[in-house]
């Protein structure tokens, strides 16, 4: 297996993904996701580069998926996620880490399905018992400087969101982090009790879609894809696998969702803030009760 250049000598997000998928086997059976026939093997224009791709689903979970990146002695990158079936309300699992041999831009939460600030219900079901987790890695994985407003929106109380120079280290802190935001995740997984309600399945379809839509046309990442496998093929992989439900979960259209971004013309505006708001702080006192405000920039 390469190590990465960025990540210190050893160290690979594959074992990341290793780790979750065996987890996830011991507590249920993965079904390979009909995506994964189309992207198992993807592969890049360029030789040092190589991509993975897997997807599954199980009796709870929609979409499970993972997508690494590896480019000897450069880039290194993680997308996992895990989006629930809409019969369950669960929070979307997602771990994503881009490293350079600069530095690693870090987000792993379990991102809400409905804003904790307004859903207080919401925000006692999942978060209130996890705070713990921020104080355990607030100094090891300190708050990345200032994040945008419209990111923030996606983040819960418990989100790690950091900039860190890439060793050994800091690699091995964000792989304890991950470990235990899985587990946790896992938890809520196994304890999961089926809606019945089609009114309630139908809100968690449309927030879930909310979500994979805001993604779908906002990844950061999504210039180094192009880049690596050509603009269709970011398009289709960004579409059709990483966000998968964008296009069938659901109809509204982005500006439906986001109107700010609508320009004169009706196309979607490319910056990724129109707030033009950020947090430079962590905005979410120790019990999760958001307590930020945004500076401009
Ligand atoms: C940068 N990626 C970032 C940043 C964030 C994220 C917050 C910092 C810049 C910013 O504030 O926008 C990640 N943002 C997220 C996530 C959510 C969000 C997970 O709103 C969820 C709601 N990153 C990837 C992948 C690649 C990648 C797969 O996850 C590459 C294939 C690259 N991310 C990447 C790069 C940067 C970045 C290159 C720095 C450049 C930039 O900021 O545009």
């Amino acid at each position: 297996m390469s190590g990465g250049g960025g990540l210190g000598s050893g160290c690979s997000y594959q074992k990341f993904v290793h780790f979750a998928l065996e987890q996830t086997r011991h507590r249920s059976t993965l079904v390979p996701h009909p995506s994964q026939e189309k992207f198992r093997f993807i592969k890049a224009n360029e030789d040092n580069t190589v991509l993975n791709a897997l997807s599954f689903s199980t009796s709870k979970i929609r979409l499970l998926r993972s997508l690494t990146i590896e480019q000897k002695n450069s880039v290194q990158v993680l997308d996992f996620a895990a989006f629930s079936r809409p019969e369950y309300d669960l929070p979307i699992f997602c771990a994503n880490a881009f490293s350079s041999p600069a530095r690693s831009i870090v987000v792993l939460d379990l991102n809400p399905l409905y804003d904790t600030t307004e859903h207080k219900d919401y925000r006692e079901k999942y978060y209130r018992a996890l705070m713990p987790l921020v104080h355990k890695y607030s100094e090891l994985l300190p708050w990345g400087g200032k994040i945008t407003s419209e990111s923030l929106r996606f983040f819960s109380p418990i989100v790690i969101w950091t900039v860190f120079e890439p060793s050994e280290a800091n690699h091995q802190a964000l792989y304890s982090a991950f470990v235990d935001y899985y587990m946790v995740w896992l938890e809520f997984m196994d304890g999961a009790v089926r809606e019945s309600s089609k009114e309630k399945i139908d809100r968690n379809r449309e927030a879930q879609h909310k979500y994979l839509t805001w993604r779908a046309e906002k990844d950061p990442g999504y210039p180094l894809l192009k880049k690596l496998i050509g603009e269709s093929g970011a398009k289709d992989l960004v579409r059709e696998f990483l966000f998968e439900g964008v296009g069938s979960l659901g109809t509204k259209s982005f500006l439906e969702y986001f109107a700010e971004y609508a320009q004169e013309d009706g196309t979607v505006n490319k910056k990724r803030s129109m707030a033009g708001k950020s947090f430079g702080t962590r905005p979410w006192d120790a019990h999760g009760l958001f307590v930020g405000d945004a500076v401009d920039g």
